[in-house]
């Protein structure tokens, strides 16, 4: 039987829903999601095999005007990652319509030369008014590219979306091993699921002055995971917010994380959790590199 399988660059605006859209195309939590923009700092793979196909998806930081080598970074990678594409697949929130940004997003794709498709995400919050005008703004962004109404959050319109793109992979082989979801080493999921808590918990600059570092992974033979992670701020007085009164903020991202890692792996687990300060780590292209951040 033949296979079509390719990559899938997922691009758009900070907190549109991509990485929700992600989860739902390959039924597993591989990317963490919150209300806050700018939730996705590294580029996720995620993997969607069935007999005939499978889509590696590409799961981008949402784009904005570079500001810091962070966001630099972030941008670079969606350039490069559009360009190594099959597809791009493009989300528009269609609670605000398209706007400049998203213009600017549609010009990348363009500029790649990527065949595209379009998910106007979020039509759970729109009655049918507003989004017949959401698909006319998605029109007007002139992409050669099919547009879909869908809930990332509800799973509505995303097997439509899902078939749309395996008609645009070229026929080959598996690229992962199919029972494979993520290409994210343990360290970084963990991580990732450590610093969800974190954004869930906090506001304004910290989620974006917040990262995680796992130290160490061990699983004891008694069958407990050990999990190492240390939280890493920019100031004391972002340590000061992490740790909170009498350590109750760091106990609570703790217990949550910890919950969520034994989900992901089944294992119970003893998480412990640091927090230290390492001014200006956004801008330490050393640290990015060994936190996998490219
Ligand atoms: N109502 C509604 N909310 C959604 C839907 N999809 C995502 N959201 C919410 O939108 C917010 C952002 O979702 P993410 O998936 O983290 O967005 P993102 O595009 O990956 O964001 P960045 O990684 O910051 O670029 C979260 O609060 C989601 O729960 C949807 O279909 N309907
Ligand atoms: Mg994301």
């Amino acid at each position: 039987m033949s296979v079509r399988s390719g990559f899938v660059a997922l691009a758009g605006r900070p907190n549109v829903g991509k990485s929700t859209l992600l989860n739902a195309i390959v039924g597993e939590k591989v990317a963490i999601v919150s209300n806050r923009p700018q939730t996705t700092r590294r580029a996720i793979r995620g993997i969607a095999t069935g007999d005939d196909y499978q889509l590696v998806i590409v799961d981008l930081p949402g784009v904005q005007r570079p500001r810091d080598p962070l966001t630099e970074r972030m941008q670079r990678r969606m350039e490069r990652e559009l360009s190594e594409s099959d597809a791009a697949l493009f989300v528009l929130n269609g609670q605000q319509g398209a706007g400049p940004g998203d213009r600017f997003i549609a010009a990348a794709i363009r500029n790649a030369g990527v065949p595209a498709v379009i998910a106007l995400n979020k039509v759970d919050v729109l009655n049918r008014e507003q989004t017949v005008a959401a698909l006319e703004q998605a029109a007007a962004l002139d992409l050669d590219a099919e547009i879909y109404p869908v809930s990332a959050l509800r799973g509505a319109g995303v097997g439509e979306v899902v078939a749309e793109l395996i008609r645009r992979m070229p026929e080959g082989d598996y690229l992962y091993p199919p029972e494979e979801r993520t290409d994210l080493s343990d360290e970084v999921r963990l991580a990732e699921l450590v610093r969800e808590q974190v954004l869930m918990r906090t506001r304004e600059e910290l989620p974006h002055a917040v990262e995680v570092q796992i130290d160490e992974i061990e699983e004891r033979d008694d069958g407990l995971l050990l999990v190492v992670a240390r939280l890493w701020a920019e100031t004391d007085s972002q340590k000061g917010i992490l740790i909170g009164k009498r350590g109750q903020m760091v106990r609570s991202i703790g217990t949550a994380a910890r919950g969520e890692i034994e989900r992901l792996t089944g294992k119970r687990v003893h998480l412990d959790l640091s927090v230290r300060v390492r001014k200006g780590w956004r801008a330490d292209e050393g640290l990015l590199d060994r936190l996998g951040i490219d």
